[in-house]
C-alpha cells in the first residue's frame, strides 16, 4: 500500500484529505492539534496518528527516516493572516521554516517520493485589483503570512527544478465545509456564519457580525472539491514543478451566503454590521483554467456545498 504524509492532517482540510486518501493507503498524520483535532479524524485503522509539531526537527528527522513515502501533503501552517500580523517571528517558523525543513529532510532522506504538494494561499496575490486572479497575476503578499506562504511556496517549487525533488504547490480560495473550526474570528466566514445559525437555532445568542456592508464577494470551495484538487495536482506529471489556484472561478458575496444559508435553515439570521476589517479586500476569485487543464472539474455549486454542509451538521 502506498504511504503519504499529512502535516496539519487533524486541522479542517488535512483531516478530510486523510480520511479520503486512507481509504487506499496508509496515512500518516503529524499535528499539534494547535487547530486540528484528533476526533476530526474519526476510527480509521489506516490513519496513524503523530502529535507534535513540523516545527520540531528531531520528531520530523525521525517520522522521514522511519518512513519512506510516496505523497507527502504539507498543510500544516498558522493559517490566521491576523496571527502572523501579531507574532511575525512565531508564525514564521511554522509557515516557512517547516517547509525549507522538510524540503532538506525529503532531499536527503525521502528517495521514493512520487510528490510533495505544498498549500499556498490566494493570499500571495495580496491586493492588486485585477480580477480574477491567474497564477502569474501580479504577487504582492501584504503580512507576514503572505510572504511566508509565497516564499515557501517559491521554495518548494525551486526543489524541483534544483534538485529534482519532485514538488507541486497549490493556492487555496475560501475552503469551506464540515469540520472547520469557527472557533476564531478569523475562522473562515462561513464556519462562523453555520455556528450562529445552530445557536439561533437552539434559542442561544448567535448574532453574526458582518465587517463592511456585505457586499465583499470571495471564491468559496466546498471541501470535497478541494481534497478532489490536491489529488489530482498531486497525480498529474503535467502539475511538476507548478502551482495552481484552487477555487471555482465564482464570486459570491457575504450577503448571498446568508440569503442562502436563511432558506437552507429556514431561519433568519441575526446580524449587525460591524466596521470593515482592516486590510479586508472586496473581491477575490480565481482563474482555474490551470487546474481545469488537468482535469479538474468541481462538483459543487456554493448552494449545493452550504446544503451538503448544513446536512452534515442537522
Ligand atoms: C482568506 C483566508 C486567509 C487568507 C486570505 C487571503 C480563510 C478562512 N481565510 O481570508 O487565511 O488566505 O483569504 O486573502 O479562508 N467576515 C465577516 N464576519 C465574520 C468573519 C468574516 O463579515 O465574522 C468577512 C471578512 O471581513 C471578509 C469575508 O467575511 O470580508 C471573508 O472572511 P474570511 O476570514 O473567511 O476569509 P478571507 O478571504 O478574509
Amino acid at each position: 500500500m502506498e504511504k503519504v504524509l499529512i502535516t496539519g492532517g487533524a486541522g479542517f482540510i488535512g483531516s478530510t484529505l486523510a480520511k479520503r486518501v486512507a481509504m487506499g493507503s496508509e496515512v500518516y498524520v503529524v499535528d499539534d492539534l494547535s487547530m486540528g483535532k484528533l476526533s476530526n479524524l474519526g476510527k480509521q485503522p489506516n490513519i496513524h496518528f503523530i502529535e507534535g509539531s513540523v516545527t520540531d526537527e528531531k520528531l520530523m528527522s525521525e517520522v522521514l527516516t522511519d518512513h519512506q513515502f510516496d505523497y507527502i501533503f504539507h498543510l500544516a501552517a498558522i493559517a490566521s493572516v491576523a496571527d502572523s500580523v501579531a507574532r511575525p517571528v512565531e508564525t514564521h517558523k511554522v509557515n516557512f521554516d517547516s517547509v525549507l525543513l522538510l524540503l532538506e529532510m525529503c532531499r536527503e532522506k525521502q528517495k521514493q517520493l512520487k510528490r510533495l504538494v505544498f498549500s499556498s494561499s490566494a493570499a500571495v496575490y495580496g491586493d492588486e485589483a485585477t480580477l480574477p486572479k491567474q497564477e502569474e497575476s501580479v504577487i504582492r503578499p501584504l503580512t507576514p503570512y503572505a510572504v511566508d506562504k509565497f516564499a515557501a511556496e517559491q521554495y518548494v517549487l525551486d526543489y524541483q527544478h534544483l534538485y529534482g525533488l519532485p514538488t507541486s504547490a497549490v493556492r487555496f480560495f475560501n475552503v469551506y465545509g464540515p469540520n472547520q473550526n469557527p472557533d476564531s474570528p478569523y475562522s473562515g466566514v462561513i464556519s462562523i456564519m453555520i455556528d450562529k445559525y445552530q445557536k439561533t437555532m437552539r434559542g442561544e445568542k448567535g448574532e453574526f457580525t458582518i465587517f463592511g456592508d456585505g457586499s465583499q464577494s470571495r471564491d468559496f470551495i466546498y471541501i470535497d472539491d478541494v481534497v478532489d484538487a490536491l489529488l489530482l495536482v498531486a497525480r498529474s506529471d503535467q502539475s511538476l514543478g507548478r502551482q495552481y489556484n484552487v477555487g471555482t472561478g465564482v464570486k459570491t458575496t457575504l450577503l448571498d451566503l446568508i440569503e442562502s444559508l436563511n432558506a437552507i435553515f429556514s431561519v433568519a439570521l441575526p446580524v449587525i454590521h460591524g466596521q470593515a476589517r482592516s486590510g479586508d479586500i472586496k473581491e477575490s476569485y480565481a482563474d482555474i483554467s490551470k487546474l481545469r487543464g488537468l482535469g479538474f472539474s468541481d462538483k459543487y455549486t456554493v448552494s449545493e456545498g452550504l446544503r451538503k454542509y448544513a446536512d452534515s451538521i442537522k
